[in-house]
């Protein structure tokens, strides 16, 4: 773990060594599925593509939950209370969180957590910038690890932990159930989670969101591939494979494929790895939730639900929960 200085106050970097990073993607792509993690998709460019696809209008989720933040902030400042210690997973352009900064009375911090180190570095100094009141100690990691968090100048007198965006719908039920005991270590005791979930819903609806017509999600899914040559050296070629999006519905999730136009192969390290032509790599699953499954998941980590809140439509929900 190193910490290096800057503007937004201290940088704590934390993640796996890079030849274990590789190990873990050589067998992703070593299975009969070939699976790339969805956590790839993040580097700069990768980050910004995501940005856009949050103003499509085929794309109803950020737009629904910010809606539902705006309408139901006061309550949810209250239950939050003061002198609390706010940590973001997955935190991106922090966006929403501005909501609840703009209604929490003396916040003890604010700790963006994110893989995406450029940007959260630039999103953590935005909002230092527009809250110089608010000590803002962003970090580098992956969040399905436990982590150390930094320590505030004001002790907290408790930890929320804030996980919008359903992102946790990017986890399988298992893994999703394991960051959610992370999450219950990071909260600590009287500690508390504020999390997003996208909810079921028509299947046109969802296909249409990650099928945009003017092929955004289609190039943050191609991203992927070179975010990987840039990292690890790799020889994927981005314009042999296209984008593939479904909803499986017995699964409850939208599934995110990139399929290669032709046989090929990739040389990642010292491996060189066959696709066939049609193969598909899964590259994101999004499971979508009822209100009763998500409780249910939440439940087995040790989180019992407070309130929630939905929008008219109930297409998403936001979840306020207790640590048992
Ligand atoms: N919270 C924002 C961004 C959601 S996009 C919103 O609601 O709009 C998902 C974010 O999670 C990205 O910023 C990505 O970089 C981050 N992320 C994805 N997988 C991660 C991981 N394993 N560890 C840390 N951050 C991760
Ligand atoms: C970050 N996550 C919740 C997004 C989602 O909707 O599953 C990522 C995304 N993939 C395609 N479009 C957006």
């Amino acid at each position: 773990m190193s910490v290096t200085s800057n503007r937004a106050a201290y940088l704590t970097e934390q993640g796996d060594a890079a030849d274990e990073e590789l190990g873990n993607l050589l067998d992703g792509l070593r299975q009969r599925l070939k699976t790339i993690s969805p956590k790839y998709f993040y580097d700069e460019r990768g980050s910004q593509l995501f940005e856009q696809i949050t103003e499509l209008p085929e794309y109803y989720l950020t737009r629904t939950e910010l809606a539902i933040m705006h309408r139901h902030v006061e309550e949810m400042a209250q239950l939050i209370g003061p002198e609390a210690s706010l940590i973001e997973f997955g935190s991106g352009s922090s966006q929403k969180i501005r909501i609840l900064l703009d209604h929490i009375d003396a916040l003890a911090a604010y700790v963006p957590v994110d893989i995406s180190k450029d940007h959260l570095v630039a999103s953590a100094d935005a909002i230092a910038a527009d809250y110089p009141a608010i000590e803002v100690l962003p970090v580098a990691a992956d969040f399905t690890q436990p982590f150390a968090l930094p320590d505030p100048v004001v002790t907290p007198i408790r930890n929320i932990v804030y996980f919008p965006g359903s992102t946790i719908g990017n986890f399988s039920p298992e893994a999703a159930l394991d960051l959610l005991k992370v999450m219950h270590h990071e909260a600590g005791a009287g500690g508390r989670l504020l999390i997003g979930i996208d909810l079921r819903k028509d299947r046109n609806i969802l296909e249409r969101a990650y099928n945009d017509a003017s092929g955004v999600t289609a190039a943050f899914n191609l991203n992927i591939l070179s975010h990987l040559n840039n990292t690890f050296g790799a020889d994927f070629d981005p314009a042999a494979y296209r984008h593939v999006a479904e909803y499986n519905d017995s699964a409850g999730r939208i599934e995110m494929y990139l399929v290669s136009e032709k046989g090929q192969t990739v040389t990642i390290g010292r491996e060189t790895i066959a696709v066939a032509d049609g193969e598909r790599i899964l590259t994101e699953h999004s499971h979508k939730y009822t209100f009763e499954g998500f409780a249910e998941l939440a439940a087995q980590a040790g989180f019992r639900p407070i309130k929630h809140w939905t929008d008219a439509d109930e297409m998403f929900a936001i979840c306020f929960l207790e640590r048992d």
